[in-house]
């Protein structure tokens, strides 16, 4: 059987448009209305990275405003296999009957050609990806982190302006994308392996920090008693754990995804402590600093493309660069110099 190609027909080498690019306003209402297939449009438009798709697509972020806040937004991540496509699947299902609509946003840096997380993640969330209350959708292939992440978290607007509700962003737990999803989400679910005290050495510290929920996966058959055990391991060392003020420490949770166990005490979990987040007011603090983040993660970006793309420049740095190399000159100084070329550039243009 033909396996088909990973990304939509109309995405061909033209561009994510195929050289038309939409009308960003009649998607924009697409979207709003419902309509899957503009909401993938919309999602390949701001995963664009020629310039004439940005355009476009910052008219399409712009016409559909800011989320009202009425979403729920968790990071699911965890070493490759650990399980979380299929948690994901058990726990998305769940909320879907108790009527919610569910996003699935995969974001996988390491994948180089998309085509791989994307049959994985299908076939491992069948039932999800059959729902017509579900939308999954694959992390854009070979792209930075950085971008990513600033394409993950538009994205999620473009979902929740769609009317999903519950919007899970699963990243596997290898290099920085644990900390660009964590965020990017209001919680972050930490997903570990059943195993003995060796595999909590190897955790890094840094990432059980930022759980808010740790989850034991697997905990059925053979593996049913060291799951056990290492939820008693977990809640040992995670006592230990600093924690910034007013944060409480992350619980610890085993689940069978395979057996359905464990589901209802994750979701009480999540549910106090998204209902404490709201309360307190933390949940609004936590998207106003992220959203502060944004625009200077945004701005950075921006200025180094300018940088970057500015043709009078180019011989300057590559002068630097060179220099740099050599050891003639350090990497601050010619930093500093290359940013004045620039700035004087500017300057004159005024
Ligand atoms: N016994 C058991 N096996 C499970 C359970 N959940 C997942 N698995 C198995 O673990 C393997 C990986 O599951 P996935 O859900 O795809 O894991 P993942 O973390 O999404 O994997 P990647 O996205 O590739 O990193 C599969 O073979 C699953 O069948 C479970 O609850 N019990
Ligand atoms: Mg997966």
């Amino acid at each position: 059987m033909p396996v088909p190609p990973p990304w939509p027909r109309w995405r061909n080498k033209r561009g994510a448009m195929g050289g038309t690019a939409p009308d960003p306003l009649a998607l924009a209402d697409a979207v709003r209305a419902g309509s899957r297939r503009a909401l993938a449009r919309a999602i390949t438009l701001v995963e664009s990275t020629r310039a004439q798709d940005r355009d476009a697509a910052a008219a399409l972020i712009e016409a559909l405003g800011t989320s009202t806040g009425q979403t729920l937004r968790l990071g699911v991540s965890g070493a490759p296999g650990v399980g979380k496509s299929s948690f994901i699947e058990a726990f998305g299902l769940r909320a879907i009957a108790a009527g919610r609509r569910v996003a699935v946003l995969a974001v996988d840096p390491s994948s180089k050609h998309g085509g791989g997380s994307i049959l994985g993640d299908k076939t491992r969330m069948p039932a999800l990806a059959a729902s017509p209350h579900a939308f999954i959708r694959p992390s854009p292939a070979g792209e930075r982190l950085g971008g990513v992440a600033r394409r993950t978290a538009e994205a999620i607007g473009l979902v929740e302006a769609a009317g999903f509700d519950l919007v899970i962003v699963e990243t596997v737990g290898v290099g920085q994308s644990e900390t660009a999803v964590a965020d990017l989400v209001d919680l972050f679910l930490l997903l570990i392996a059943p195993g003995g005290g060796d595999e909590l050495q190897g955790i890094k510290r840094g990432i059980v920090e930022l759980a808010d929920l740790v989850i034991v996966t697997k905990a059925d058959g053979a593996l049913a008693a060291a799951a056990s055990r290492a939820v008693a391991d977990y809640r040992h060392a995670l006592g230990f754990l600093r924690r910034e003020e007013h944060r409480p420490r992350p619980e610890v949770v085993a689940i069978s995804a395979l057996e359905r166990r464990g589901l209802d005490e994750v979701e009480r979990a999540i549910k106090a402590r998204h209902e404490a987040m709201a309360a307190s007011g933390a949940r609004t603090r936590r998207r106003a600093a992220q959203a502060k983040a944004a625009l200077w993660a945004e701005l950075a970006e921006t200025l180094l493309e300018r940088l970057r793309g500015d043709n009078a420049l180019k011989p300057v740095l590559a002068t630097l660069e060179a220099r740099v190399a050599a050891g003639a000159v350090t990497p601050a100084k010619a930093a500093r110099l290359g940013a004045a070329a620039f700035l004087r550039r500017k300057g004159k243009r005024r």
